[in-house]
């Protein structure tokens, strides 16, 4: 048994939905800030078709300023234990391993490290004694200035090489290969034209130069890059609540390359669009769902090797 089996298993891309127990993230903070309300939001969430709820109590956006362990621990503690106590496979969102293992101890199944373990040393040990899913992510440094640092010559091969580095440093710390996921961190030290080639290279972000892919998490969801996409004839990019539709469109491309999860704020339109996109793959009779193919590998799913070729 690998360690995602621990996590839902249906056979396409998993949906999960985004709880920011934030005052400050761009797309929704302040609106989940009372424990009650992230709660029903959560289940809400789930009940729309989230597989997994993600939950975080510190915003990652450009330019945002760091919150203390304690307080964010006091933001999402009561939220996992009450997610998880209702039955939802609960996701902590941390670069914290104190905050992680307390969430761990409360009920989440999974680690999101947006750091990829660089923020804290402790993560990737902790998340290898603890036994669960972590989520590798691409990151150069923390959102007071990260913009700063989106300079690439080669977008997707230098991601995938800091990427390898970190999935290499993971594994001697001693986690489990079969519990590694890993996301290009849309987003995070990137500017438009960066996420949209990594967007279209999920294959080769999956493979990171070996053979053996892993799974893929997406969190595209109403990022600025959207917004500059829809932006109106006087050039204002769409706000973020107006982001849905293309977040949607996303995750079906994003599932039909083989991403092994969307994470999302608005659930039930990505959940349908990662449905579509496994009956369009079964269809077309040369694609296996991503989340089987992941499944039955026990390597992951950055998707079948027709779609892999084209990313
Ligand atoms: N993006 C955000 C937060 N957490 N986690 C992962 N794994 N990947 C992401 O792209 C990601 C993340 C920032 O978005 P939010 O403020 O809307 O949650």
């Amino acid at each position: 048994m690998t360690v995602l089996e621990g996590l839902p298993a249906p056979d396409r891309c998993l949906v999960m939905g985004v709880v920011n127990v934030t005052p400050d993230s761009f797309s929704d903070g302040g609106k989940w800030l009372d424990p009650a309300a992230a709660v029903a939001h959560g289940l809400r969430l789930a009940a729309e078709g989230a597989d997994i709820i993600d939950v975080g109590g510190e915003s990652t956006r450009p330019g945002a300023q760091r919150v203390d362990e304690e307080e964010e621990l006091r933001r999402i503690g009561p939220v996992i234990a009450q997610l998880a106590a209702a039955g939802a496979v609960v996701s902590v969102d941390t670069m914290r391993a104190g905050v992680a293992e307390i969430a761990l101890g409360t009920g989440a199944r999974m680690v999101n490290d947006v750091s990829g373990g660089l923020a804290d040393p402790r993560m990737p040990r902790l998340a290898a004694e603890a036994g669960v899913p972590y989520v590798v992510t691409h990151w150069r440094g923390y959102g007071r200035d990260m913009q700063e640092r989106a300079v690439y010559d080669d977008v997707v091969r230098e991601v995938g090489a800091e990427l390898r580095q970190r999935v290499d440093e993971v594994i001697a710390a001693g986690v489990d290969r079969s519990a590694i996921i890993v996301d290009p961190g849309i987003g995070f030290a990137k500017l438009p034209g960066h996420n949209w080639a990594l967007l279209t290279s999920l294959g080769e972000i999956g493979r990171l130069g070996g053979d053996r892919p892993f799974p893929v998490l997406v969190g595209a969801s109403r990022k600025s890059f959207l917004g500059l996409l829809l932006a109106g004839a006087d050039r204002e990019p769409r706000p973020a609540g107006e982001r849905d539709g293309a977040t949607a469109a996303v995750s079906a491309l994003a599932a039909a390359a083989g991403a092994w999860c969307v994470r999302v704020h608005a659930v039930a339109a990505n959940a349908d669009a990662v449905r579509v996109a496994a009956r369009w793959a079964a269809a077309s009779g040369t694609a296996a769902p991503a989340g089987a193919a992941g499944r039955a590998s026990g390597t992951g799913a950055a998707g079948p090797a027709r779609v892999a070729g084209t990313a």
